[in-house]
């Protein structure tokens, strides 16, 4: 199964991306994230055994991050794949030392390693028909982010869908 770690935003969070990625689409045109599936991703595993998958669950339950504000001000794309997406101007420490804690645990437990570059993201449009990012209104939201999520990702004819399989502490 496909998994990834992610930070969820609580509901009324989830509501002003939501907010943000209607005015992203009406703008940039492509397929707009429904809110339900939006979120930070910190570590993407790929495809994971049912049995590895059970470890992660015990160890991922195990975990209690200490939480952090993620100052949310800045457009973005990735050019390729039509991305949209909503991050932070300025690197945030807090979340490159949860992202870096996290995976030295998956890589105790056999996972792989990091990604060179992590480009903290909350994705809004994928298949964008225009970048034209410098058109959309200024955005100022603040994540008051603490538990983490471990997702199962399906592709389905009209994008994906993730299943919670578990929550840190
Ligand atoms: P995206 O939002 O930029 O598309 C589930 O697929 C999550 O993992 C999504 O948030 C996706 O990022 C991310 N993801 C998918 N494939 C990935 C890869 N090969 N490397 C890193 N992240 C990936």
């Amino acid at each position: 199964m496909r998994l990834f770690l992610a930070l969820e935003p609580p509901p009324a969070l989830r509501a002003r991306l939501g907010a943000l990625a209607d005015l992203a689409q009406a703008q940039c045109g492509g397929r707009r994230v429904p809110d339900e599936s939006l979120h930070l991703t910190l570590a993407f595993l790929g495809e994971v055994e049912t049995a590895r998958a059970e470890t992660l669950i015990e160890w991922l339950q195990g975990e209690a991050p200490q939480g952090g504000e993620w100052r949310l001000d800045r457009w973005g794309t990735f050019r390729r794949p039509g991305i949209v997406w909503v991050g932070g101007s300025t690197p945030d420490p807090a979340l490159a030392a949860l992202q870096a804690r996290l995976w030295d645990g998956l890589e105790a437990l056999g996972h792989g390693g990091p990604p060179t570059r992590f480009v903290p993201h909350i994705t809004l449009l994928r298949r964008a028909r225009r970048l034209s990012i410098e058109a959309l209104p200024p955005v100022d939201l603040t994540w008051r982010w603490r538990r983490l999520t471990l997702l199962r990702s399906f592709t389905l004819d009209d994008g994906p869908r993730y299943e919670v399989l578990a929550r840190s502490a």
